[in-house]
Protein backbone atom coordinates (compact mmCIF):
# COMPACT_ATOMS: atom_id res chain seq x y z
CA UNK A 1 0.00 0.00 0.00
CA UNK A 2 0.94 3.48 -1.14
CA UNK A 3 1.26 6.52 1.17
CA UNK A 4 1.72 10.06 -0.41
CA UNK A 5 2.94 12.93 1.83
CA UNK A 6 1.88 16.39 0.98
CA UNK A 7 2.61 19.17 2.66
CA UNK A 8 0.50 22.68 2.53
CA UNK A 9 2.43 25.24 4.46
CA UNK A 10 -0.81 27.52 5.16
CA UNK A 11 -0.71 29.62 8.37
CA UNK A 12 -3.12 32.63 7.50
CA UNK A 13 -6.47 31.33 8.39
CA UNK A 14 -5.45 31.05 11.76
CA UNK A 15 -4.78 33.82 14.27
CA UNK A 16 -1.71 32.68 15.12
CA UNK A 17 1.04 32.22 12.87
CA UNK A 18 3.51 29.32 12.97
CA UNK A 19 2.00 26.29 11.37
CA UNK A 20 3.65 26.63 8.21
CA UNK A 21 6.28 24.94 9.42
CA UNK A 22 4.03 21.97 10.63
CA UNK A 23 5.07 20.01 7.45
CA UNK A 24 8.95 20.54 8.59
CA UNK A 25 8.09 19.58 12.05
CA UNK A 26 6.57 16.21 10.99
CA UNK A 27 9.07 15.12 8.61
CA UNK A 28 11.56 15.60 11.10
CA UNK A 29 9.66 13.81 13.74
CA UNK A 30 10.13 10.71 11.95
CA UNK A 31 6.71 10.43 10.14
CA UNK A 32 7.92 8.94 6.31
CA UNK A 33 10.34 6.13 8.25
CA UNK A 34 8.29 5.65 10.71
CA UNK A 35 5.44 4.75 7.92
CA UNK A 36 7.79 2.66 6.23
CA UNK A 37 8.93 0.62 8.93
CA UNK A 38 5.35 -0.37 8.89
CA UNK A 39 5.65 -1.31 5.37
CA UNK A 40 4.11 1.30 3.90
CA UNK A 41 6.10 2.69 0.13
CA UNK A 42 6.05 6.02 1.05
CA UNK A 43 6.56 9.32 -1.55
CA UNK A 44 6.69 12.32 0.02
CA UNK A 45 5.23 15.04 -2.37
CA UNK A 46 6.90 17.95 -0.82
CA UNK A 47 5.57 21.48 0.00
CA UNK A 48 2.33 22.67 -2.59
CA UNK A 49 3.40 26.00 -3.75
CA UNK A 50 0.55 27.72 -4.72
CA UNK A 51 0.57 30.62 -7.34
CA UNK A 52 1.12 34.28 -5.97
CA UNK A 53 -0.96 35.72 -8.45
CA UNK A 54 -4.73 35.38 -7.67
CA UNK A 55 -6.24 32.51 -9.89
CA UNK A 56 -9.92 34.13 -9.15
CA UNK A 57 -11.23 37.44 -9.97
CA UNK A 58 -14.64 37.21 -7.97
CA UNK A 59 -15.35 39.74 -4.88
CA UNK A 60 -13.99 38.65 -1.85
CA UNK A 61 -16.53 37.79 0.91
CA UNK A 62 -16.79 40.00 3.99
CA UNK A 63 -15.35 38.74 6.98
CA UNK A 64 -12.93 36.11 5.66
CA UNK A 65 -9.60 37.22 6.25
CA UNK A 66 -6.94 36.64 3.96
CA UNK A 67 -9.48 35.42 1.28
CA UNK A 68 -7.54 35.23 -1.57
CA UNK A 69 -4.46 33.84 -0.27
CA UNK A 70 -6.42 30.98 1.27
CA UNK A 71 -8.55 30.69 -2.11
CA UNK A 72 -5.43 29.69 -3.68
CA UNK A 73 -4.43 27.20 -1.71
CA UNK A 74 -7.58 25.56 -1.56
CA UNK A 75 -7.79 25.63 -5.32
CA UNK A 76 -4.16 23.90 -5.57
CA UNK A 77 -4.90 21.80 -2.83
CA UNK A 78 -8.31 20.35 -3.61
CA UNK A 79 -6.61 20.28 -8.00
CA UNK A 80 -3.98 18.14 -6.22
CA UNK A 81 -5.98 16.08 -3.52
CA UNK A 82 -7.96 14.73 -6.95
CA UNK A 83 -4.75 13.51 -8.65
CA UNK A 84 -3.65 11.95 -5.72
CA UNK A 85 -7.05 10.23 -4.15
CA UNK A 86 -6.66 8.81 -7.94
CA UNK A 87 -3.61 7.54 -7.93
CA UNK A 88 -4.24 5.32 -5.89
CA UNK A 89 -2.39 6.35 -2.75
CA UNK A 90 -3.38 6.93 0.49
CA UNK A 91 -3.09 11.20 0.72
CA UNK A 92 -1.85 12.09 3.87
CA UNK A 93 -2.17 16.26 3.98
CA UNK A 94 0.21 18.17 6.56
CA UNK A 95 -0.60 21.55 7.92
CA UNK A 96 -0.80 23.70 7.91
CA UNK A 97 -3.97 25.24 9.48
CA UNK A 98 -7.32 23.85 9.45
CA UNK A 99 -8.26 25.98 6.64
CA UNK A 100 -6.28 23.94 4.18
CA UNK A 101 -9.46 20.88 4.50
CA UNK A 102 -11.48 23.00 2.08
CA UNK A 103 -9.00 21.94 -0.33
CA UNK A 104 -7.92 18.38 0.22
CA UNK A 105 -11.35 17.41 1.26
CA UNK A 106 -12.80 18.72 -1.43
CA UNK A 107 -10.70 17.18 -3.59
CA UNK A 108 -10.92 13.45 -2.21
CA UNK A 109 -14.47 13.64 -1.67
CA UNK A 110 -14.67 14.54 -5.95
CA UNK A 111 -12.71 11.33 -6.51
CA UNK A 112 -14.56 8.72 -4.15
CA UNK A 113 -18.09 10.55 -5.54
CA UNK A 114 -17.14 9.39 -8.97
CA UNK A 115 -16.23 6.15 -7.83
CA UNK A 116 -19.89 6.02 -7.03
CA UNK A 117 -18.80 5.82 -2.88
CA UNK A 118 -20.33 7.94 -0.28
CA UNK A 119 -17.15 10.17 1.91
CA UNK A 120 -17.57 10.54 5.43
CA UNK A 121 -15.21 12.86 7.67
CA UNK A 122 -13.94 12.29 11.01
CA UNK A 123 -13.21 15.83 12.23
CA UNK A 124 -11.13 15.70 15.61
CA UNK A 125 -11.11 19.04 17.21
CA UNK A 126 -11.78 21.12 20.10
CA UNK A 127 -14.03 23.13 17.50
CA UNK A 128 -17.19 22.71 15.61
CA UNK A 129 -15.18 24.59 12.43
CA UNK A 130 -18.63 25.39 11.53
CA UNK A 131 -18.60 29.07 10.70
CA UNK A 132 -19.56 31.01 7.79
CA UNK A 133 -18.74 34.32 6.32
CA UNK A 134 -22.20 35.25 8.26
CA UNK A 135 -21.50 33.93 11.75
CA UNK A 136 -18.25 34.08 12.10
CA UNK A 137 -16.55 35.99 15.13
CA UNK A 138 -13.27 36.24 14.00
CA UNK A 139 -13.25 36.19 9.84
CA UNK A 140 -10.65 33.56 10.37
CA UNK A 141 -11.46 30.78 7.72
CA UNK A 142 -9.99 28.11 9.75
CA UNK A 143 -13.24 28.17 12.01
CA UNK A 144 -15.14 27.62 8.55
CA UNK A 145 -14.19 24.76 6.76
CA UNK A 146 -16.29 22.06 8.33
CA UNK A 147 -19.35 24.59 7.26
CA UNK A 148 -18.21 24.87 3.69
CA UNK A 149 -17.54 21.15 3.02
CA UNK A 150 -20.74 20.68 4.02
CA UNK A 151 -22.30 23.34 1.36
CA UNK A 152 -22.67 26.51 3.28
CA UNK A 153 -23.18 29.86 1.24
CA UNK A 154 -20.76 32.51 2.21
CA UNK A 155 -17.46 30.95 -0.28
CA UNK A 156 -19.33 30.30 -3.44
CA UNK A 157 -16.53 31.18 -4.98
CA UNK A 158 -13.60 30.05 -3.82
CA UNK A 159 -13.13 27.03 -5.07
CA UNK A 160 -13.03 29.57 -8.56
CA UNK A 161 -12.96 26.65 -11.47
CA UNK A 162 -12.26 23.60 -9.13
CA UNK A 163 -15.76 21.29 -8.67
CA UNK A 164 -17.36 21.81 -5.67
CA UNK A 165 -18.14 18.45 -3.96
CA UNK A 166 -19.76 19.21 -0.69
CA UNK A 167 -20.24 16.30 1.74
CA UNK A 168 -24.04 15.75 3.17
CA UNK A 169 -24.04 17.27 6.86
CA UNK A 170 -24.95 13.91 7.91
CA UNK A 171 -21.80 12.57 7.05
CA UNK A 172 -19.95 14.38 8.99
CA UNK A 173 -18.61 13.73 12.93
CA UNK A 174 -17.40 16.71 15.02
CA UNK A 175 -15.54 14.81 17.60
CA UNK A 176 -13.82 16.26 21.21
CA UNK A 177 -15.53 19.46 20.44
CA UNK A 178 -15.41 21.96 23.10
CA UNK A 179 -15.36 25.48 22.03
CA UNK A 180 -18.52 26.63 19.95
CA UNK A 181 -19.77 30.06 18.51
CA UNK A 182 -23.21 31.00 19.36
CA UNK A 183 -24.12 31.43 15.64
CA UNK A 184 -21.96 28.36 14.93
CA UNK A 185 -23.78 26.04 17.36
CA UNK A 186 -27.03 27.38 15.97
CA UNK A 187 -25.85 26.32 12.57
CA UNK A 188 -25.10 23.03 13.60
CA UNK A 189 -27.97 22.15 15.43
CA UNK A 190 -30.03 22.68 12.12
CA UNK A 191 -27.85 21.19 10.13
CA UNK A 192 -28.27 18.11 12.29
CA UNK A 193 -24.84 17.28 12.52
CA UNK A 194 -23.30 14.68 14.80
CA UNK A 195 -21.36 15.62 16.84
CA UNK A 196 -19.59 13.92 20.39
CA UNK A 197 -18.65 17.04 22.22
CA UNK A 198 -16.34 16.57 25.34
CA UNK A 199 -18.93 16.07 28.02
CA UNK A 200 -20.09 12.88 25.95
CA UNK A 201 -16.64 11.79 25.48
CA UNK A 202 -16.47 12.02 29.68
CA UNK A 203 -19.77 10.44 29.89
CA UNK A 204 -19.49 7.16 27.32
CA UNK A 205 -15.84 7.15 26.28
CA UNK A 206 -13.63 7.47 23.27
CA UNK A 207 -14.23 3.72 22.25
CA UNK A 208 -17.84 3.37 22.14
CA UNK A 209 -18.69 6.78 20.50
CA UNK A 210 -15.34 5.55 17.75
CA UNK A 211 -16.87 2.41 17.33
CA UNK A 212 -20.56 4.48 16.37
CA UNK A 213 -19.05 6.26 13.69
CA UNK A 214 -17.05 3.37 11.83
CA UNK A 215 -20.43 1.19 12.16
CA UNK A 216 -22.42 4.24 10.63
CA UNK A 217 -19.46 4.41 7.84
CA UNK A 218 -19.61 0.44 7.05
CA UNK A 219 -23.30 0.20 7.04
CA UNK A 220 -22.76 2.74 4.00
CA UNK A 221 -20.50 0.89 2.46
CA UNK A 222 -18.65 4.26 2.19
CA UNK A 223 -14.77 5.65 3.11
CA UNK A 224 -13.15 7.88 5.46
CA UNK A 225 -11.44 10.70 5.40
CA UNK A 226 -10.06 12.21 9.20
CA UNK A 227 -9.31 15.90 9.73
CA UNK A 228 -7.19 15.72 12.39
CA UNK A 229 -6.90 19.26 14.48
CA UNK A 230 -3.65 19.01 17.19
CA UNK A 231 -6.46 20.72 19.33
CA UNK A 232 -8.06 18.11 19.75
CA UNK A 233 -5.82 16.73 21.85
CA UNK A 234 -5.47 17.81 25.76
CA UNK A 235 -3.07 20.84 26.33
CA UNK A 236 -0.99 19.04 28.48
CA UNK A 237 -0.26 16.16 25.66
CA UNK A 238 -0.08 18.68 22.73
CA UNK A 239 1.32 22.22 23.75
CA UNK A 240 2.57 23.02 19.73
CA UNK A 241 -0.90 24.90 18.80
CA UNK A 242 -2.57 28.04 18.43
CA UNK A 243 -5.93 27.30 19.81
CA UNK A 244 -5.36 25.38 23.36
CA UNK A 245 -8.48 24.86 24.91
CA UNK A 246 -8.56 22.98 28.63
CA UNK A 247 -9.86 19.39 28.68
CA UNK A 248 -9.08 17.77 25.53
CA UNK A 249 -8.21 13.76 24.37
CA UNK A 250 -5.87 12.46 26.49
CA UNK A 251 -2.58 10.90 25.23
CA UNK A 252 -4.37 7.55 25.37
CA UNK A 253 -7.66 8.21 24.19
CA UNK A 254 -5.96 9.84 21.02
CA UNK A 255 -4.40 6.41 20.60
CA UNK A 256 -7.36 4.43 21.23
CA UNK A 257 -9.31 6.14 18.43
CA UNK A 258 -6.19 5.50 16.19
CA UNK A 259 -6.26 1.84 16.81
CA UNK A 260 -9.68 0.91 16.36
CA UNK A 261 -9.94 3.42 13.36
CA UNK A 262 -6.50 1.13 12.20
CA UNK A 263 -8.51 -2.09 12.60
CA UNK A 264 -11.92 -0.68 10.44
CA UNK A 265 -9.58 -0.26 7.04
CA UNK A 266 -12.22 2.67 6.57
CA UNK A 267 -9.54 5.89 5.98
CA UNK A 268 -8.84 6.67 2.69
CA UNK A 269 -7.46 9.79 3.38
CA UNK A 270 -5.71 12.06 6.53
CA UNK A 271 -5.08 15.58 7.19
CA UNK A 272 -2.98 16.78 10.23
CA UNK A 273 -3.49 20.16 10.77
CA UNK A 274 -2.88 23.19 12.95
CA UNK A 275 0.80 21.71 14.68
CA UNK A 276 2.49 24.84 15.07
CA UNK A 277 6.21 24.65 16.09
CA UNK A 278 7.01 28.24 16.96
CA UNK A 279 4.80 27.26 19.90
CA UNK A 280 5.89 23.89 20.57
CA UNK A 281 8.16 22.54 23.26
CA UNK A 282 11.41 20.99 21.82
CA UNK A 283 9.48 19.28 19.12
CA UNK A 284 7.30 17.25 21.35
CA UNK A 285 4.11 17.92 19.86
CA UNK A 286 5.35 16.95 16.63
CA UNK A 287 6.62 13.48 18.16
CA UNK A 288 3.62 13.23 19.37
CA UNK A 289 1.22 13.83 16.22
CA UNK A 290 3.94 11.02 14.44
CA UNK A 291 3.07 8.48 17.23
CA UNK A 292 -0.78 8.78 16.86
CA UNK A 293 -0.51 8.74 13.03
CA UNK A 294 1.70 5.38 13.47
CA UNK A 295 -1.11 3.79 15.43
CA UNK A 296 -3.78 5.38 12.96
CA UNK A 297 -1.41 3.17 10.39
CA UNK A 298 -0.68 -0.21 12.66
CA UNK A 299 1.53 0.19 15.34
CA UNK A 300 0.28 -1.87 17.99
CA UNK A 301 1.28 -2.82 21.14
CA UNK A 302 0.59 -6.10 21.48
CA UNK A 303 -0.94 -8.00 18.24
CA UNK A 304 -4.56 -7.35 20.19
CA UNK A 305 -7.02 -6.71 17.25
CA UNK A 306 -10.26 -4.64 18.21
CA UNK A 307 -12.39 -7.15 19.83
CA UNK A 308 -15.75 -7.79 17.54
CA UNK A 309 -18.32 -8.67 20.88
CA UNK A 310 -17.90 -5.23 21.88
CA UNK A 311 -21.01 -3.96 20.58
CA UNK A 312 -23.27 -0.67 20.92
C1 LIG B 1 -13.50 30.20 16.47
C2 LIG B 1 -12.26 29.39 16.75
N1 LIG B 1 -14.68 29.37 16.49
C3 LIG B 1 -13.39 30.91 15.12
N2 LIG B 1 -12.07 28.44 15.76
C4 LIG B 1 -10.98 27.67 15.60
O1 LIG B 1 -12.43 31.64 14.94
O2 LIG B 1 -14.26 30.73 14.27
N3 LIG B 1 -9.93 27.73 16.32
N4 LIG B 1 -10.96 26.79 14.61
O3 LIG B 1 -8.91 26.90 16.21
MN1 LIG C 1 -9.93 22.96 13.43
MN1 LIG D 1 -9.42 23.55 16.57
MN1 LIG E 1 -8.00 25.76 14.92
Amino acid sequence: KRIALLGAPVEVGASQRGTLMGPAAMRTAGLGPLLEDLGFVVEDHGDLTPPAVPLSTDTPPENARHYRVIQNWIQALSARAYTLAQSGALPIFMGGDHSLSMGSVNGVARHWHEQGRELFVLWLDAHADYNTPHTTITGNMHGMSAAFLCGESGLDGLLGAEPRASIKPDNLDLFGIRSIDKLEKELVHARKVAIADMRQIDEFGVGVLIRRVIERVKARNGVLHVSFDVDFLDPAAAPGVGTMVPGGATYREAHLIMELLHDSGLMCSLDVVELNPFLDERGRTARVMVELVGSLFGQQITDRPTPSNAII
